[in-house]
């Protein structure tokens, strides 16, 4: 395979040195840039862009000819995988992700299968390799996934939640339930991301989106646990690779207190929402690991010279030059103005490079 035009979101995640942090944001194909929007009224619907390849192609790139991002994300959803498990996925504009067929008892999460990635899931695949054909090498392609516990606060709340009532009841009262739920769902997962990495992803992000509302031991529990089976479990290859092993970064939103570990599960990133200290957990953690974060996403209201002002704060937190990439604590927000991310990813690279 010939050699990335532009490696550095991968160097950095290998501990490899780099000319600039690199950067990227989550959730940077979306409701914020207006062709994202067009493109989603042609396919007709959040899903239906979700499974036609081309378009799902055309999103993915579309932050990326306008702005010098150091990585592309696979345009999809943590919620396929659930989709594809037979809980039937709908999306309503107002009201957010829904299942139709919630699993809230023993026998529902017995009947739940183990999908094959490259059947029920072909689509992403077909997304995959088209949008890695496109890319031709520009820039790295981060495959995702969901976390078994976001998953599973999904599956068993029947979509969004407040309070996450109902998963955590179970928990309490049947953990050996949630445990069957987070097992059969850590093989859903492990499958899929495997899958991706056979058609051509770069790097692998894993977001665990709710794991911070867990108590302590329940966290490293019923969410942890997972994640690094999930780890242990991907075809990553090694260092000694042409193309060298394949980085995994693990997101727990609101899990700054839980980083060593995180970072014991063999990760090689670490993401951090803005409620953490970079510099904090790089002292904790001695460059170890990758630390991926953690501006404010409500920072991008502000004006050009403030934002400026913050990436260089989230940038001096860091501290001398090392394993940063730089993005979001978080996603970008729907409402946010397209020319202030240019101004954060202009600010980033120019105020970093060494
Ligand atoms: O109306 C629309 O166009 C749908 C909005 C939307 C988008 C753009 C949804 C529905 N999903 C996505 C894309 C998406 N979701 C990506 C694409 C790649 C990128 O550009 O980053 C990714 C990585 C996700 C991941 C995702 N989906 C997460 C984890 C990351 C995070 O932001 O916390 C979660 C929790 C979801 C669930 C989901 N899907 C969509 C919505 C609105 C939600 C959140 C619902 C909730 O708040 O509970």
């Amino acid at each position: 395979m010939k050699p990335l035009a532009n490696p550095t979101y991968l160097r950095a995640l290998r501990g490899q040195s780099t000319d600039y942090t690199p950067v990227w944001i989550m959730r940077q194909a979306g409701r914020y840039l207006p062709e994202y929007r067009a493109t989603r009224e042609q396919a007709g619907s959040f899903l239906d862009l979700c499974r036609n390849p081309e378009l799902a192609c055309e999103v993915t790139l579309q932050p990326l000819r306008r702005f010098p991002l150091d990585a592309a994300i696979l345009f999809s959803d943590i919620l396929t995988v659930p989709d594809a498990m037979g809980l039937e996925l709908s999306l309503n504009e107002g009201i957010g992700p829904q299942f139709a067929h919630p699993v809230r008892n023993a026998a529902d999460v017995e009947r739940l299968p183990v999908p094959d990635p490259e059947d029920e899931l072909g689509y992403v695949m077909e997304a995959v390799r088209t949008i890695v054909s496109a890319l031709d090498r520009s820039v790295p392609l981060i495959g995702f996934a969901g976390s078994p516990w976001t998953l599973a606060t999904y599956m068993v709340e029947g979509g969004s939640s407040k309070d996450h009532r109902r998963v955590k009841a179970m928990i309490y009262e049947s953990p050996q339930v949630t445990h069957r739920l987070l097992e059969i769902t850590s093989d859903a997962v492990a499958a899929y991301l495997n899958a991706q990495i056979a058609a051509g992803i770069d790097a692998v992000m894993i977001f665990d989106t709710w794991g911070g509302t867990l108590g302590d031991r329940a966290y490293r529990e019923f969410s942890l646990a997972y994640m690094a089976r999930i780890v242990s479990q991907l075809n990553l290859g090694d260092e000694n690779d042409p193309d060298g092993r394949i980085p995994v970064t693990l997101f727990t939103k609101g899990g700054g207190q839980w980083v060593e570990d995180i970072a014991a599960t063999g990760c090689d990133g670490i993401g951090l929402d803005w409620t953490t200290s970079l510099g904090d957990v790089r002292t904790r953690l001695q460059d170890r690991v990758t630390l991926q974060g953690n501006m404010d996403p409500m920072s991008l209201y502000a004006s050009p010279e403030q934002i400026r002002a913050e990436v260089k704060a989230v940038l001096d937190d860091f501290g001398s030059p090392g394993r940063h990439v730089f993005n979001l604590g978080h996603g970008i927000l729907p409402d946010i103005n397209p020319d202030h991310v240019a101004v954060m990813i202009d600010a980033v690279h120019s105020l970093s490079r060494r």
